[in-house]
């Protein structure tokens, strides 16, 4: 089994699941856009997330739902930092910062983030060299394309084999620029640059992105993918989140992204008191 050691600290990849909280500093995230975009709101959710029971405190200031365009580096900035800066101050939990952008990556670490949760898959070299430069945890996403045309015609041969080649590539690229693995957790990206079939033959498929030997991220919470199977619309999808991303978990998921942390946090428990997690490993 494959530790997730951020700053020497082991914080998934031992088999049992552990939940990442989101939270958006955005006017425009699919789901929860504008709610938290004062800083004061967006910490003290964060804060409650973590007391639910979120082991990982995500930060996000530009929205990658489909079609969004890009946020100016200096917006980004406003966004997330007051959010990091209060937050650092009041939690142990680790904080990702959730950009492809390596300049918000690096002032998020210096005000107080572990965790660079990129969604752009280490394909900028300029965040390849600050994963380098650092000793924070990386998440390493898969995304075909950018989240403005992303869903425009994804088209793979084979949606398993191409992600896992792409995740393999990219752990062999950070390797070979002197970044520990055991930083690295992998994610499939599900919903970035891919179709309903392609989301579901990837979560299918998670036990072979576990032989990259990396702990896995995923990342279902309030998704499209989830409206098409129960025909609800964003705010009605909870019970398809939970089960969801407790599926990812028995499938082989170290990490769950989720925004209702505590209905995530009772549903695993249950299945640890019920059917536990050894049958993972
Ligand atoms: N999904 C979203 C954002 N960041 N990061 C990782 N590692 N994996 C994911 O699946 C993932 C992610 C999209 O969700 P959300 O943050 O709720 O929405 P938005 O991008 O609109 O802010």
């Amino acid at each position: 089994m494959a530790s997730w050691i951020v700053r020497g600290v082991p914080i998934a990849g031992d088999g049992v699941p552990r939940i990442m909280g989101i939270v958006n500093a955005t006017p425009d995230s699919f789901s929860d856009g504008g709610r938290y975009l004062d800083p004061e709101l967006a910490c003290a959710h964060a804060l409650a997330l973590a007391r639910q029971g979120a082991e990982i405190i995500d930060v996000g200031g530009e929205s990658s739902r489909p079609g969004a365009a890009p946020v100016a580096m200096e917006e980004e900035l406003r966004r997330v930092l007051p959010v990091l800066e209060q937050l650092a101050g009041s939690t142990s939990v680790p904080i990702s910062i959730d950009t492809t952008k390596p300049e918000i990556a690096s002032r998020a670490l210096a005000a107080g983030a572990s965790i660079i949760n990129d969604i752009g898959g280490l394909r900028d070299p300029g965040m390849l060299r600050l994963a380098a430069e650092c000793d924070a945890g990386i998440v390493v996403m898969h995304m075909a394309g950018t989240p403005a045309t992303m869903q425009d015609n994804p088209s793979y041969e084979d949606v398993s084999r191409e992600v896992y080649e792409y995740l393999a590539r990219t752990l062999d690229a950070a390797d070979r620029a002197g970044i520990a693995l055991e930083r690295i957790c992998i994610d499939p990206g599900i919903g970035f640059g891919k179709t309903y079939e392609h989301n579901v033959a990837l979560l299918r498929a998670l036990s072979r992105l576990k032989t990259l030997g990396r702990p896995v991220l995923v990342g279902l919470s309030r998704k499209r993918i989830l409206g098409k199977i129960v025909e609800r619309e964003i705010g009605d999808r909870l019970t398809a989140s939970v089960t969801s991303s407790l599926a990812a978990t028995v499938l082989g998921a170290d990490v769950v992204r989720v925004h209702d942390v505590a209905a995530m946090r009772d549903a695993l428990r249950v299945w640890q008191v019920l059917v536990g997690w050894n049958s993972q490993s």
